[in-house]
Parts: C-alpha cells; structure tokens; sequence
C-alpha cells in the first residue's frame, strides 16, 4: 500500500496526489491497486466527515480530486482492452435520489477493460429509463449503484417496474455501492451484490456463462 497516496488523498493535498499517481504509473503499478489507495484515502475523508472534521465542501473536493487522478488512470486501464471482443452487455447507473459516481464510474471502467460492453445511464436515474434500457436492448446484466441508504426504495421501484413490464427474467440484478451489502442484496431479492470492480467482473463472468 502506498501510504503517503492514502494520505495525500485524505488530506486533499491535490497537488500531492496526481504526483504520486505520475510515479506509481510510471513505475508500471497495476492501476486498480492505485485506485483502491485512492479509494482508502476517499474512505477516511467519510470518516471526517462522519465526525464533523470536514464538510460539504471537502466531501466535493475529494470527489473532485478522485476524479482527476481517475483521468490519469482511465486510459491505460481501457488501452488493455483494445482487441478484445465484447464478453456481454450491461447497463449501469446509480439509482433515483442519489448523485455518487466515483464508484459506479469506476466499476464501468474496469468492466470496460475486462471486455463488457456497459451502456452508463448516469447518475439519478429513475427506475423507468433503467427499465426502458432493458427493455430495448438484449442486455442481459443491470448494475446498480447507491451510496444513499435512502436510494434503497429505488431499487425496489425497479425490481416492481421490471416485473409488471415482464421483464425481471430477462436480466440478472447485480448492486454496489455503500448503500448494499449481501443482506441488502438478499432482503431485496437481486442475483448478486459485489463491494467492488473484482467482484463485479467475476459475478458478471458468472452470469454470463
Ligand atoms: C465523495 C462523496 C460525495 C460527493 C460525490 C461526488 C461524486 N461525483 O460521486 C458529493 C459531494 C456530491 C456528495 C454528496 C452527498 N453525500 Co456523499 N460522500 C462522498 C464520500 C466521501 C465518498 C464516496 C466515494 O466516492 N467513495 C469512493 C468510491 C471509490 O467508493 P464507492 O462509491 O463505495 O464505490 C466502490 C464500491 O462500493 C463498488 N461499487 C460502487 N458502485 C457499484 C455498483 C456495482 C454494480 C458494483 C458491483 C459495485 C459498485 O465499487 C467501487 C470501487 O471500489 C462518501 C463517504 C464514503 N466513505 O463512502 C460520502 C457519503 C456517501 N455521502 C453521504 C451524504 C450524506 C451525502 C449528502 C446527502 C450530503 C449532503 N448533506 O448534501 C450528499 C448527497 C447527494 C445525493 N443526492 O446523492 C453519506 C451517505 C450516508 C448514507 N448512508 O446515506 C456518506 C457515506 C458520508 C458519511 N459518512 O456520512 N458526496
């Protein structure tokens, strides 16, 4: 683990940041383990913020500084998937209620570069463009993501939208997010809830098999 990167992130020292992403790229870092130090640093922020250290303005500027680093990395995380051909199709956003798109961005990007086609609806989703995109593609996967513990009544629209347009069989639900957990995952009556772009490239394999 890159310490001094979890703790740049963590003390929003921008600067410090995109200068250690430089050199760890440099010296060839697999760039998701340089995300999960980045993400470390994002989850101390939450902790601050939790104790009232921070506020909202830091909350902005930790997405913000992601977000650049992110940048960086985009790139060499998708040129690995330049020949291959697509595993699968999946459509992705985060639900109604909720504007969090570090993670799911993340998420998409990986999935990218493990070969899936992902359509990205975005962030504030409503249930009815999730089930629209099912609906008119032959996507087999839906991905959705909540940090908001209230975004949770979302995914019950979607889940009550699917069925009444017949459609809940046609796709396999898998969550992410803070917001989810296996419990969550279960009470809700998905296929699948994975903590982070691995789990959600090994569970999406499995589904399509
Ligand atoms: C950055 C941030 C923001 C930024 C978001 C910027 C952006 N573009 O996303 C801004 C400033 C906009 C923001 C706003 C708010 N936020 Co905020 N935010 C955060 C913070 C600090 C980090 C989130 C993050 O990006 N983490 C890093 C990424 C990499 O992690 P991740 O999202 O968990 O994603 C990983 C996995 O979960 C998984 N994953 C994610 N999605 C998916 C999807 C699938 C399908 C799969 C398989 C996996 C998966 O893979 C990802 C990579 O490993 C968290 C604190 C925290 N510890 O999480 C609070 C937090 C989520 N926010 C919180 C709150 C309360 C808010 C506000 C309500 C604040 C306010 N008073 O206005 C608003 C809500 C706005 C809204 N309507 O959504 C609370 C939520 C509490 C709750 N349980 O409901 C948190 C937990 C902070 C706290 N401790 O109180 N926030």
């Amino acid at each position: 683990m890159n310490k001094q990167l979890v703790n740049a992130m963590a003390e929003l020292d921008r600067a410090k940041v995109l200068e250690i992403v430089e050199e760890e790229i440099d010296k060839g870092t697999d760039p998701s383990k340089i995300i999960d130090w980045l993400s470390e640093g994002v989850k101390i922020v939450g902790e601050y913020f939790e104790k009232k250290e921070y506020f909202l303005a830091e909350l902005i500027t930790s997405g913000d500084i992601f977000e650049n680093a992110f940048q960086e990395l985009k790139p060499i995380l998708e040129k690995s998937n330049v020949n291959l051909q697509s595993k699968g199709k999946i459509v992705i956003g985060t639900v109604q209620g909720d504007v969090h798109d570090i993670g799911k961005n993340i998420v998409k990007s990986i999935l990218t570069a493990s070969g899936f086609s992902v359509n990205d609806l975005g962030v504030d989703v409503q249930p009815e463009k999730f089930v629209e995109a099912v609906k008119n593609s032959d996507t087999k996967i839906l991905g959705l993501s909540a940090l908001l513990t209230i975004a949770i009544d979302s995914v019950k629209d979607i889940i009550k939208l699917l069925e009444r347009e017949n459609l809940r069989k046609k796709v396999r639900i898998i969550i992410g997010g803070s917001a989810f957990s296996e419990e969550i995952a279960n009470k809700l009556g998905v296929d699948a809830f994975g903590k982070d772009p691995q789990d959600a490239v090994r569970i999406c394999q499995k589904f399509l098999k």
